[in-house]
């Protein structure tokens, strides 16, 4: 039997004290897994987190071949994680934290999957460039499929820019992210499943499918459109994204 309280309470404390934790010694199953993630998070909201959305993960050919995995993931969004648009985080709180560039959507109305594109599209309110700082407790930021799930999918900051019209074509927007004035990579929202919005319409059919479907406010991360770049102290990291406008934050010590 798996002790998914403890691998929850392992992954919680690696993540509350900034060090790594080795990988998992047994091979969890998929509902195991996600069973840890939420037990995990349990363990966060108790100290006063709230859940704000949630991120979507591997939904880019990028993605997928930066880590070596080929199925999509999720994992839940806090207030915590937040990080206001021009904000500082500080590099001491992270294990070794990566970013990456995203689009980021807002509901206005609930969204209980499975749904079509066009009824995810209508239930938006705003869709805005967004940088995820990735972060997994894991050593060497390596991992099995189920073992980065366990760890809420290495979410641990989001930082997300103006938000826009969603009334408008987002299936094919470059996007721009530079380290310190330099560019560092360059990518298309196409990356993202050919679409962005087919991102959303799955966040809905799988939360719904966990029994937290999404609501209205909801805030969901679509994935990276690139491969996530390395940070360090000092660094400047900005995203433009075609239409929607720029997205940054700097790190400190
Ligand atoms: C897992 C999280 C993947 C994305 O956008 O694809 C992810 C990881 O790469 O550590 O956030
Ligand atoms: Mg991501």
């Amino acid at each position: 039997m798996v002790d998914i309280a403890a691998i929850a309470e392992r992954l919680d404390s690696a993540q509350l004290n900034a060090s790594a934790t080795p990988q998992l010694s047994e091979p969890l199953s998929v509902d195991d897994a996600y069973a840890v993630q939420a037990a995990s998070m349990a363990r966060r909201y108790s100290r006063g987190e709230r859940r704000v959305g949630i991120k979507m993960g591997f939904t880019s050919r990028a993605k997928m071949a930066q880590m070596g995995v080929d199925e999509m993931i999720w994992g839940r969004l806090t207030d915590g994680m937040m990080v206001e648009d021009g904000d500082s985080i500080s590099f001491a709180r992270y294990v070794h934290p990566r970013v990456e560039p995203e689009i980021a959507f807002l509901l206005k109305d609930d969204l209980p999957g499975p749904v079509t594109m066009m009824a995810a599209a209508a239930a938006l309110d705003g869709v805005a460039p967004a940088l995820e700082i990735i972060d997994s407790r894991y050593e060497n930021f390596k991992f099995s499929w189920t073992d980065v799930v366990a760890d809420n999918s290495s979410s641990s900051g989001f930082v997300i820019g103006p938000w826009n019209d969603p009334r408008q074509d987002i299936s094919n927007l470059g996007m721009l992210m530079e380290i310190d004035g330099a560019p560092r990579q360059i990518g298309s929202s196409a990356a993202i499943l050919g679409n962005p919005l087919r991102s959303l319409v799955a966040a809905a059919r799988l939360a719904s499918a966990a029994g937290e479907p999404l609501r209205a406010g909801d805030v969901i991360m679509a994935g990276g459109a690139t491969a996530a770049e390395a940070l360090a102290v000092g660094n400047h990291v900005r995203l433009s994204v075609q239409g929607l406008g720029l997205v940054e934050f700097r790190v400190a010590e």
